[in-house]
């Protein structure tokens, strides 16, 4: 496919999956709004429609929790009920808590990496760019800062009573690489309850169950779920409660650099001197936090399990995490480059492309077709080209760009690819990757 044909299937992508107002993740695994994803979403709708983009961010900020929260799901009411595990009626219990949006709104208890700053940020400098709709875009960012300086303001307090600059986590889910080896061993420490009977439907989207999580794993994710309802998706409850309780450092480095976002949208809206040092001392101490997670002998830095206290030793994209934040020392930079860059990433000669996998096949838990355990997934391979060109590694950006395009151009704007042949794998026409592709494009 040629540059203009993968614009073009991009567009039909997001136009396939608009739901009036509002994207789909994809259109039949994931028929609802999801949090991370809409803002990748936002990105790439920029360029065909900055108002569009707005609303993207609007719709989602419009289910936004009363402590700050931005729930990780927005459930379409549409969709068919047997469509997605679990659904609104599965989260019902714990949207009554005195946290959940008031209104008919149907969202999950979690929450997913901060990256709606950055699309909002993005936003304007697109309409700037193409000097058009600057003044309706500098409106939604007055609208949506306060919204999103809430968010951030949850993160750095619900989430981080330690004061640690670290996101912590309830699930896997809520840091978007649900399955990963980042969480084994603290996933293997969960005593599983008793658990409702339940039936999976994402295998039904799927043409290989290897491609999705395993039964145990599912068993996990659902009763980590029913803690969470239980304690009412009570923060301090679950600090005290959950099994599983983490320091995410992708999302927290992902926090860095939207409290950048929005310490630009501050400027721009003139925002309160208070507002912006607060902000500051975030990014402050997120990224010291980030500093204290590195782990010298694996030249990355590491997840941490609060509750087993020891750092979650796996080798995984999250481990670029101060690439992504943009911290650390040159020396550290240039470490965190040659890990990237050897056979452990995307130095290793079996590749299809160099292109980052999700989890290095040199750990042990690295599986070629299994969701976060190895493919390589275009959205981060977006993320670790827009970090790069952020830190003015020009050229390692483009190469990374280039084969991320050479992989897009197979047409299936997978949600995921196995990393040695290039398959696309988990649901086609998923629109965070056709978000990126056009981003790229443009
Ligand atoms: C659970 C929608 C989401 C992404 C996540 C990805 C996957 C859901 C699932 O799909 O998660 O949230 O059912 O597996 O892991 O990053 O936001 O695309």
């Amino acid at each position: 496919m040629e540059p203009e044909d993968i614009i073009a299937r991009a567009v039909a992508v997001l136009r396939e999956n608009d739901m009036g107002g509002w994207t789909r993740a994809s259109p039949t695994l994931y028929p609802h709004q999801w949090s991370w994803d809409s803002a990748f979403i936002a990105i790439g709708l920029a360029h065909l429609d900055t108002g569009r983009a707005a609303g993207e961010l609007t719709a989602l900020l419009a289910n936004q929790w009363r402590n700050g929260k931005i729930p990780h799901i927005v459930f379409n009411p549409k969709a068919p009920p047997e469509s997605y595990f679990p659904g609104p009626e599965h989260w019902a219990s714990a949207t009554d808590s005195p946290d959940a949006p008031s209104g008919p709104s149907l969202t999950s208890g979690l929450c997913q990496p901060p990256v709606h700053a950055i699309a909002a940020r993005h936003i304007l400098e697109v309409a700037e760019a193409r000097n058009e709709g600057i003044d309706t875009a500098r409106v939604f960012l007055e609208e949506a800062y306060p919204k999103l300086f809430a968010w951030h303001r949850y993160l750095a307090t619900f989430r981080d009573p330690e004061d640690s600059g670290l996101v912590t986590i309830y699930h896997p889910w809520e840091s978007g690489t649900d399955n990963s080896p980042r969480w084994t061993s603290a996933l293997e420490r969960v005593e599983v309850g008793e658990i409702p009977d339940y039936e999976r439907l994402d295998l039904d989207h799927v043409p290989d169950p290897a491609e999705r999580p395993t039964g145990e794993e599912y068993d996990r994710f659902i009763w980590l779920v029913e803690v969470i309802k239980d304690a009412r998706c009570d923060d301090a409850v679950l600090q005290r409660t959950s099994p599983f309780l983490a320091k995410d450092v992708l999302a927290s480095a992902i926090l860095v650099k939207a409290n950048e976002a929005l310490l630009d949208m501050a400027e721009v809206v003139g925002a309160p001197e208070e507002d912006r040092t607060k902000i500051s001392a975030w990014i402050e101490r997120g990224r010291e936090g980030l500093e204290e997670r590195w782990d010298p002998e694996l030249g990355l830095c590491l997840d941490y399990d609060l509750r087993a206290d020891e750092p979650l030793k796996a080798s995984t994209i999250a481990g670029f995490a101060p690439l992504i934040a943009g911290t650390g020392d040159a020396e550290c930079r240039e470490g965190l480059l040659g890990v990237l860059e050897s056979p452990a990433f995307t130095g290793n000669p079996d590749l299809y492309k160099p292109l980052p996998p999700s989890t290095s096949p040199d750990d042990v838990g690295f599986s070629p077709r299994s969701y976060w355990r190895g493919p390589v997934w275009p959205v981060m391979n977006w993320l670790l080209w827009w970090s790069l060109k952020g830190l003015g590694e020009r050229k390692r950006a483009e190469r990374l760009k280039d084969c991320a395009l050479a992989q897009l151009s197979d047409g299936h704007f997978g949600e995921y690819y196995e990393p040695f042949t290039g398959e696309a794998l988990g649901s086609d026409d998923q629109s965070w990757t056709a978000a990126v592709a056009l981003d790229w494009l443009a």
